[in-house]
């Protein structure tokens, strides 16, 4: 029986890292394909999320929570990997250095690789060439804390295992390469492009995030 399921459109990275989470902790959690963005506003859905915002998760045994950070962190702690992904109960450091890219993940890269997103593939706001820079500005500098961060060819953010860090981290980034964070970009972080085509080529992202791609030039204003 499933653990549960997430509902969202397909290709959204905050449920693909949920999906890397969810295999590594061998929990089978369903993303129904069929799912319908005008769901969210129904009564039935905004009774168990009241944002009528997606990702959304339901588990077989009624517990829902939505955003995509918590999401996954509840996939973490749910399974045999826990401690690994985590960090170990009692090593707060660990703990703490881990939650720290989670937030990182959240505040500094999500916000950062979205606006051209919205703006300039799928148009659903208007451009401002002012937000857009200063998305790009901020993603560069986001990246090259991720450089400093495996200096010395490093091959994971915190110790020499695959934690949430790493996951949370991956997801925007492997997106953003896709349309943004193009040749240019990729120059002044050559050890974090490298970092994240090993985490590329390991199974736990390969079967569900399948080949990276990496544009040459970022996409254009509209
Ligand atoms: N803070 C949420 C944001 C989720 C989010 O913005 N979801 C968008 C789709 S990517 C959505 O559901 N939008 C519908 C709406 O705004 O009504 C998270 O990180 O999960």
């Amino acid at each position: 029986m499933a653990f549960g399921k997430i509902y969202s459109y397909p290709g959204n990275f905050r449920v693909q890292r949920a999906q890397v989470v969810a295999a590594i902790n061998g929990l089978e959690v369903e993303v129904p394909g069929d799912f319908q963005m005008e769901t969210t506003k129904t009564p039935d859905f905004l009774a168990k999320f009241p944002m009528g915002k997606i990702p959304a998760f339901e588990g077989a045994d009624g517990f829902c929570i939505a955003e995509g950070a918590a999401i996954a962190m509840y996939l973490a702690g749910s399974g045999p990997k826990r401690e690994q992904l985590l960090g170990q109960a009692t090593d707060l450091q660990t703990r703490a250095r881990i939650t720290e890219w989670i937030c990182f993940a959240e505040t500094e890269l999500n916000p950062q690789v979205l606006p051209a997103f919205v703006m300039c593939v799928l148009k659903y706001m208007p451009y401002s060439e002012a937000a857009y820079n200063n998305a790009n500005n901020n993603l560069e500098r986001a990246l090259k804390r991720v450089e400093k961060a495996v200096e010395g060819g490093r091959k994971f953010l915190v110790g020499e295992q695959l934690t949430m860090a790493d996951i949370m981290v991956a997801g925007p980034l492997f997106f953003g390469l896709g349309f943004l964070i193009d040749n240019k970009m990729r120059e002044v972080a050559p050890g974090a492009i490298k970092y994240l085509d090993g985490l590329a080529e390991m199974p736990e992202f390969k079967n569900v995030f399948g080949e990276i791609k990496k544009c040459e030039t970022r996409v254009a204003a509209p």
